[in-house]
Parts: C-alpha cells; structure tokens; sequence
C-alpha cells in the first residue's frame, strides 16, 4: 500500500512533465515491459559474466581492411555434389633438398617483403596438390583457409601442427612442433607432413589463401574475438614458382613454395608456415588488378524474447561493410614476375550489409541507418536460420540476404532492431539500439572473423570479462 501510494505521489509530481506520454498508453507500457524485460537481461548477464565496468565499450571492432576479388556471380554449393572443397588427405615425406632450397631462399628474419606481390591463383581443370613443409617460430596459431569464388565456405586446409614432425639427419625420432611457439629445426632432414588434394573445385574460378591468425592456441580454443585475417591479395605471402621438383613428387608436375607472414607488423620473412603447391599444371598465380577493400563490422543481437536469456548472441547475426575499389599497377618484371607500383582507388562502393544467422523466433526489423530489412518478408519467422539448431552445420560464409545500405556511421553505430512481440503482441514490441558503455550488452560489434555461437551456446566469457 505504502508504495502504490508514493508511485501516486510521484505521477502527481510528474503529470506535467509526463502527461504526453502517459496519454499515450500503449507506448507507455510497452515502455514499461521494455524496461522490465533490460532489468531481468541486466541481472541475468551480471549473474553470469560478472558486474559491468561503466566504461566497457561493446564495440569491439578493429575495421581491419580485409581484402576480396570481385566475384563472378556464380553460386556453387555443397549440394551441388560435382563442385566441392573437399580435400583427399594423403602423407609425404619432404626431403632435405626442398627445406635447405626453402631455407636459402626465405632465410628467417630476412625482410622478404619485396617478393611478397600480391596474388591470386585460378582453380586449374586438374587436380592440384598443398603440402605444408614448414613451420617456423611463433606463438601465434593459425590456419590456413582457401577462398575459392562459387563456393560459400571458405576451406580451412590445414591448422598448425597438425600431423607434422621433423627428423633430424641421423636420428629415427620424430618431433612434431605442435601449436605452441615451437618452428621445425634448421636441422630438420625430413619432414613427414600431410598433403592435400582437390579435384572439385570449379575450374577457372579465382581462389586465394590467408591465415586466420589468434594470438595462441589457447585463444583459438576459447573462441578468443577478432582473429586476423592476413591474405596473399594483400602481400602477406609471396609465391616462389621456380621451386626444383622434390622426387617424391611426380614428374611432369610443377611445383610452387609459398610463404606466409603471420603479422602485419612482423619481420615478413614469409617462413611462419610455408607450403608447397604442385599440380600438372599447378595452379596459375596472377597479380590482383582490382581488389574490393572492406572494413566491416559483425553485429550480433540477442532478441530479448526468452525469459531467461541464453547469451548466445545469434538473435541477429549482420555484417554492415564500407567497400571501396582499387586499381593496382605493376612493373611486370623480366622473369614473368611482378612489382606492385602504386594503388588508387577507383570508386566508392554502396555500403552493403548481409545477414548471416537468425537464431531467434520472433520476427525483426533491422534499421541501418536509414535501411530497412524484415525477417518476415523473406524467411518463415519462427525459423532459426544458420545457428545449427538440431545439430545443423553452421556454414560461416553463408548469405542468407545481402542488401545495400544508406546512411550506416560505423563510428555511431546507428543500427536498431526492432523485435515484434511473442504472437504479434504489439505491447511487447520493442526497439533495441546499440548499447551505450556500461550498459549490458544486447548487441555487440566484433569483426566479421568472430564466428557466432552455436544455438543456445552462450558467448565465451573472455569476450566480456578482460583481466
Ligand atoms: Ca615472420
Ligand atoms: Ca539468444
Ligand atoms: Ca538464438
């Protein structure tokens, strides 16, 4: 009794000030459930990620640069069964001859920069062959992922140290370097290392390489946000094609080394991974004439719509990029290689946003800047969209809609979402924007490498508890 009648007192108070509103009553308790709804999300998230810092900043995004070729357009995907990414695993044994002419030609701390032109290769009619042949030393972990134009996900071929060791010249042991900072030795003899072989991809399609780059292996586990991602259209690895053919690769083959930097202000002696490419022939490599530069930002929402909320961030899943393109020009050089002169950009793109998951039931309206997007126009609203629910596979470079966007201000983040309420109920509608410091989080900015979790999987804790 005592406190309805002190919220009475108060609304006399306020009557002046908040009459408008009041009149208004359906607003008003929307508001209200609004409001209801943040404080149990607010209690829920301190309960679990612990109490918030006033200034915790929830964009988390570097706007890196990321690099891509224009696409040909054509959609290719894994059901289509004659077209694929799949590898067949083989093991070979590479011999001292590959690693010393490897070690002499990119000799570790050397600034190899100079020969790391940027590159693309194109996708040959026969089947082609990566083996990795070296490891250096560096705590980073990474992977090596392939693009290949037509296919929607990219191709992680090979992670660090995984199946590889070493032998040295008179002993029968092999050392594997594992994913720590452990490199192979100079001394290495032998290198036994898995290869793999692709025979489906679509032939002539541009494809290129990069490392997606985390700190540790610990931080790859724990899902750590913001991998790197350091790509050949971009200089950080240089292609060598006059490698001699090792013996244990059959004749007739041309063999290429390639050479990977794991970071973008290291010692770019390309010999962090560095692997081989054969084929009969091997993959063409061309220089990038026009490349598109991206700075994008990953959104990702939890919807407000379970009672006890699940923190798995997948609600909404939108990439929003600023896109430019670029000419490059090149002193083409007497040995068929080439020199990147200089790079101008060509014209601004549209900013373009694509939805990538949508692990909510409720439907939504996504508002960038002033661009529109409704889940119900395209999708059945109660269906959970590429968060692997019932075990689904997630496919990461999934577009389930892209669209152009006018007015979107990365640094403001003028980016909304408006949730419907549970069966249509207008009362429990609600307009969710970006949230400001010290708030909880209903929507974070991380870089479009972070992948989202899987369906009712909460975010990892070390996206929100910095020590
Ligand atoms: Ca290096
Ligand atoms: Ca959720
Ligand atoms: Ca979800």
């Amino acid at each position: 009794m005592r406190t309805s009648r002190l919220l009475q007192i108060g609304c006399f108070a306020l009557l002046g000030v908040a009459f408008m509103s009041c009149s208004k009553t359906d607003v008003y308790d929307s508001n209200a459930e609004y409001e209801r709804q943040k404080s149990v999300y607010t209690s829920s998230f301190v309960k679990k990620y612990g109490e918030i810092n006033p200034n915790q900043s929830w964009d988390f995004c570097t706007m890196a640069p990321s690099y891509s070729l224009e696409s040909s357009g054509r959609a290719l995907t894994r059901g289509d069964g004659s077209v694929n990414a799949d590898a067949t695993k083989g093991e070979m044994i590479v011999g001292q001859s590959t690693i010393q002419w490897m070690f002499n030609n990119m000799t570790a701390g050397n600034n190899n920069v100079k020969k790391g032109e940027p590159f693309f290769l194109l996708v040959p009619q026969n089947s082609f062959t990566i083996v990795p042949v070296f490891q250096g030393t560096a705590s980073y972990y990474w992977q090596l992922c392939m693009h290949v134009d037509g296919i929607e996900e990219d191709k992680v071929i090979w992670s660090k140290g995984e199946d590889l060791s070493w032998r040295s010249e008179n002993s029968t042991t092999w050392t594997s370097p594992g994913t720590g900072n452990t490199g192979i030795s100079k001394n290495a003899y032998e290198v036994k290392t898995p290869t793999y072989t692709f025979a489906n991809l679509p032939v002539n399609a541009s494809m290129y390489f990069y490392l997606k780059v985390w700190n540790s292996y610990n931080d790859y586990k724990n899902n750590a946000l913001n991998p790197r991602k350091l790509s050949s259209l971009d200089r950080m690895m240089l292609a060598l094609i006059d490698c001699p053919r090792p013996t244990n690769v059959p004749e007739g083959n041309d063999v290429a080394i390639i050479g990977c930097e794991d970071d973008k202000s290291g010692d770019f002696d390309y010999e962090d991974l560095v692997f081989m490419m054969y084929g009969n022939p091997a993959p063409p490599i061309k220089h990038v004439d026009e490349v598109i530069v991206s700075e994008t930002k990953r959104y990702m929402m939890e919807d407000l719509g379970e009672e006890t909320p699940d923190f798995d961030f997948n609600d909404v899943v939108v990439d929003v990029s600023n896109r430019a393109k670029y000419r490059r020009d090149y002193k083409i050089l007497e040995n068929g290689g080439w020199e990147l002169i200089k790079e101008t950009k060509i014209e601004d793109l549209p900013q373009l946003a694509i939805v990538r998951a949508a692990g909510g039931t409720l439907d939504f309206t996504l508002k960038i800047g002033v661009t529109e997007w409704t889940k119900s126009k395209k999708f059945n609203i109660k269906e959970m969209l590429n968060t692997g629910w019932n075990n689904a596979a997630i496919s990461y470079g999934k577009v389930l809609d892209d669209f152009e966007v006018e007015g979107w201000n990365p640094s403001a983040n003028n980016i909304t979402v408006t949730v419907a309420g549970k069966a249509g109920n207008a009362v429990e509608e609600k307009t969710i924007s970006f949230p400001k410091p010290g708030d909880a989080p209903v929507i974070v900015a991380v870089d479009p490498t972070t992948n989202w979790m899987k369906e009712r999987t909460p975010a990892p804790q070390n996206w929100f508890v910095t020590e």
